[in-house]
């Protein structure tokens, strides 16, 4: 993504902020110039940013951190947190359920690609898609929806030789009746004029469409929240969706100015070809802007399962045989360690190292463990590496358990708690999912 520069310029603010010894007044005016300077490059409008920095300032300067967090910490995390704001906040979610789509937008914007890579999206989620091809203004539209939909698969329906759009979606609407999800292509004009504003009224009304999306794209900067606005009164639009944010410097003014109209951005296309669509979410998208990894998904699958209190112990070293079992257990429902520790950011380095134990142990064996902890002192839980010949001969016996499954599961924690040191506060990841309340 073209945004990379935006990226590396907050990162380096943060990394200012990270290397001073403590944060006052001079370091927050030195961080908002930065900030400001990083999104004005990024085409982002000047009174949304000067905004943003006040805010930024404002809370830093006046918000005490919660226990646990260092100033430094907690200003960082305003950041984060403005910023995600900034572009809307939380995530808007396009249901996965039967549904009508129609796309407008001016001419160039996308919509036709962006028919196909919705289409490309429900058809992989197991949806019954088709498309409409309502673009009677352009000659070619009709064959370029027959194209795309001959390389998705997707069927398409309309009418090459009527020029009547209504009419064209009233037929098509009737060949369509089986399937789930509908998604209109309409007509660009180079402005958004009566004429085009009548017709796409007319396709909304015959349509009833769950979804009016606004089609943009991300080279036209600041200069879309206008559009977006234009398009919201006479549409009542109810999401965007950015196209071309892999070929500009511009996306960040485009993404701001959008979600600054109210209407949500629901996706963003990064490329021509037909898979090139993500869903947009500006948590995400702002953790891997200023290079947090998917933090995210990472907390959200640690809240799930429960892990954050694992982690917490991990981190403030309190990692005992019990607690390795807690974690196996947990980690059980979210997959394989190592996947999870993916998204921890730094993690690739261990990995590269081969340091990541294969913690996937099987339900039988896991109750196998239970057993043998169960047949343990208190001393031995907190201190494994007591454990010696005669000890793991005693658990053994007392757990039913054979002295090797002993050994195992103790070259396991060892094994575990390397890691575990690996990741620990300083070193990246863990450091900033303290920022996030595990710690
Ligand atoms: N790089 C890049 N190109 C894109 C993206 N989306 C669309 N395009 C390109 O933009 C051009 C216009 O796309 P169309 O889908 O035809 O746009 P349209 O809005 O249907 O255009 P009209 O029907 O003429 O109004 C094509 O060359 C697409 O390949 C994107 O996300 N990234
Ligand atoms: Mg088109």
């Amino acid at each position: 993504m073209v945004l990379e520069k935006l990226g590396s310029a907050l990162k380096e603010t943060l990394r200012k902020i990270t290397r001073k010894g403590f944060v006052d007044k001079e370091l927050l005016e030195e961080m908002s110039r930065d900030i400001q300077r990083a999104l004005l490059q990024s085409d982002v409008n000047v009174k949304l940013v000067f905004d943003l920095t006040q805010r930024i300032k404002k809370r830093s300067l006046s918000e005490k951190p919660p226990t646990g967090l260092t100033q430094k910490e907690h200003v960082i995390n305003i950041i984060y947190e403005e910023l995600v704001k900034f572009l809307g906040g939380k995530r808007s979610e396009i249901p996965l359920k039967p549904i009508r789509i129609l796309l407008v937008g001016l001419f160039g914007s996308g919509k036709t690609t962006t028919v196909g890579k919705l289409a490309l999206f429900y058809k992989k989620r197991g949806l019954k898609t088709c498309m409409i091809a309502c673009d009677t203004f352009r000659p070619a539209a009709y064959e370029q929806l027959i194209q795309i939909g001959k390389q998705i698969g997707v069927p398409v329906f309309g009418n090459p030789e009527e020029k009547d759009s209504s009419k064209v979606l009233r037929e098509a609407l009737k060949k369509a009746e089986k399937y789930d999800v509908k998604i209109v292509d309409s007509s660009g004009r180079d402005a958004l004029n009566d004429e085009m504003i009548e017709e796409i009224k007319k396709l909304n009304e015959i349509l009833n469409p769950e979804e009016r999306i606004l089609v943009v794209p991300a080279d036209l900067g600041q200069q879309a929240e206008n559009q977006a606005k234009r398009f919201q009164e006479a549409l009542n639009i109810t999401g965007i969706i950015i196209t071309k944010m892999d070929g500009t410097a511009k996306g960040g003014g485009a993404l701001t100015s959008c979600a600054a109209t109210g209407a949500p951005v629901k996706f963003i296309g990064t490329g021509e070809k037909l898979d090139a669509l993500e869903k947009f979410d500006p948590e995400r998208f702002i953790s891997r802007l200023i290079g947090f990894g998917d933090l995210k998904t990472l907390l959200e699958k640690a809240k799930e399962a429960g892990v954050d209190e694992t982690a917490k112990k991990i981190v403030s070293g309190k990692y005992t045989l019990e607690e390795f079992y807690e974690q196996i257990e947990k980690v059980q429902k979210m997959g394989p360690l190592s996947q999870v520790a993916n998204m921890i950011p730094g993690f690739s380095k261990i990995k590269a190292l081969g340091k990541v134990p294969d913690m996937s142990v099987q339900e039988e064996k896991l109750k196998h463990f239970k057993f043998i902890i169960d047949s343990m002192t208190p001393e031995e839980k907190q201190e494994p590496s007591i454990i010696d010949g005669s000890r793991v001969r005693r658990i053994a016996k007392g757990s039913g358990c054979s002295e090797s499954e002993v050994r195992e599961l103790l070259k396991l924690y060892k094994q575990s708690k390397k890691v575990m040191k690996m990741i620990k506060p300083g070193k990246g990841g863990m450091r900033f999912l303290k920022q996030f309340g595990i710690k």
